[in-house]
């Protein structure tokens, strides 16, 4: 894994190089969960650099969250995460899954703000251009695990303090009236990549679910247009099947 670094770095400084092969070798899964690393002093030999820029990489990967560091015993691939198994038949917000799993929800607020709506969001919201949207960036986490971040956007008119969501989104919904009664939930393939990798703690490349949820009142009317990214070794979606058309 390490021989032959200092000629693919190609002008890139070589501690950059070196995290990058190493997240790479998590996010394609040459190196598993909870696997250990080379001591130091071997990644130096091997990858002929010296001690000062192995640490350096190293130091970035255990602070992002890609490796862990034990006392004593050395460095390893962060342990995987415990899975979270989805039902993919049941209308719910984080903060009631979560709860119900006895996990303590947390979110990060990466942003939030009232805005014109782009014309997607007009199309989905079934807007007119002089209305307003609330979006909300926000990176969830379950005792203290990130998992998910969701930007969600919703008709202003639904959302009338957006300062006062507070924890849960479809709570804030509900107190006005507008829990949403039906959605349509579409799931792709991603890889995690830049800030999103970051913020979940995952090397980047890592796989990841495009979660998008267009949700709906009784009425018909759209309450949310939520894209999200999940992470890919945290969760199972659950559907059941029956025969018949
Ligand atoms: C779920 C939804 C999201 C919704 C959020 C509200 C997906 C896949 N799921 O995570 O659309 O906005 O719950 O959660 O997007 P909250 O009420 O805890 O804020």
């Amino acid at each position: 894994l390490f021989a032959g670094i200092r000629e693919t770095a190609r002008g890139q400084p070589l501690y950059l190089h070196l995290r990058r092969t190493i997240e790479e070798a998590v996010g394609n899964g040459l190196l598993g969960p909870g696997d250990a690393l080379p001591s130091e002093r071997d990644i130096a030999v091997q990858a002929d650099i010296s001690r000062v820029t192995v640490r350096k990489a190293v130091r970035d990967l255990v602070e992002s969250g890609v490796l862990v560091q034990r006392h004593g015993s050395g460095t390893f691939v962060a342990p995987r995460v415990e899975r979270v198994e989805q039902s993919l038949s049941r209308l719910t917000s984080f903060t009631e899954d979560m709860a119900r799993r006895g996990k303590a929800v947390t979110s990060q607020w990466l942003d939030r703000g009232v805005f014109t709506p782009s014309p997607d969001e007009m199309m989905v919201l079934g807007l007119s251009a002089r209305e307003l949207v609330v979006r909300m960036a926000r990176l969830r986490m379950a005792d203290g695990t990130p998992l998910a971040i969701e930007r969600a956007c919703v008709s202003a008119s639904m959302l009338p303090e957006p300062g006062l969501i507070g924890a849960s989104l479809y709570a804030a919904l509900g107190k006005g009236g507008y829990r949403p009664v039906r959605a349509v939930q579409r799931i792709s393939a991603a890889n995690l990549t830049g800030q999103d990798a970051e913020l979940l703690k995952v090397a980047a490349g890592a796989a990841g679910l495009r979660i998008e949820r267009i949700s709906y009142l009784a009425s018909g009317r759209v309450v949310e247009f939520t894209r999200s990214v999940y992470r890919g070794d945290a969760y199972d979606f659950v559907a059941e099947l029956r025969l018949g058309g």
